[in-house]
């Protein structure tokens, strides 16, 4: 080979090289929010037992978690569908009202808020 120029598969190696780079500039970031609905408990109810709490959530693209919130204190999450947690009521268990709301996020960290719902929680007798 001669000094200077280069081998068919260095260029070929370089082009691959630059496709890739261009193909990375050109990707567009994620800004579509993920879309989250609670399915269960329903708006009003009135619990008293433990509860599961069912959402329907996607996203144009992966969700990576569902958090599950109580009047703003995130009680847990989960990463697989069906997107549920059980609700173990007795530290809400005081005839209250309680809001009840669920977050999707998506790959790119965006977030989806579902209609928050608003339950009353006592304890069976
Ligand atoms: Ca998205």
């Amino acid at each position: 080979m001669k000094p200077g120029i280069l081998s068919p598969l260095a260029v070929a190696c370089l082009m691959i090289l630059a496709l890739g780079l261009a193909a990375c500039g050109s990707e567009d970031p994620d800004v579509i929010i993920p879309v989250i609905e609670i399915l269960a408990p329903t708006d009003g109810a009135f619990l008293s037992e433990d509860t599961l709490i069912e959402v329907e959530a996607s996203d144009n693209e992966i969700l990576v978690r569902v958090i599950f919130l109580i009047d703003d204190v995130e009680i847990g999450e989960d990463d697989l569908e069906p997107y549920e947690i059980q609700w173990e009521i007795a530290d809400w268990a005081d005839g209250e009202h309680h809001t009840v709301f669920a977050v999707a996020e998506d790959e790119a960290g965006n977030r989806g808020y579902s209609v928050p719902i608003v339950v009353t929680v006592s304890a069976l007798n």
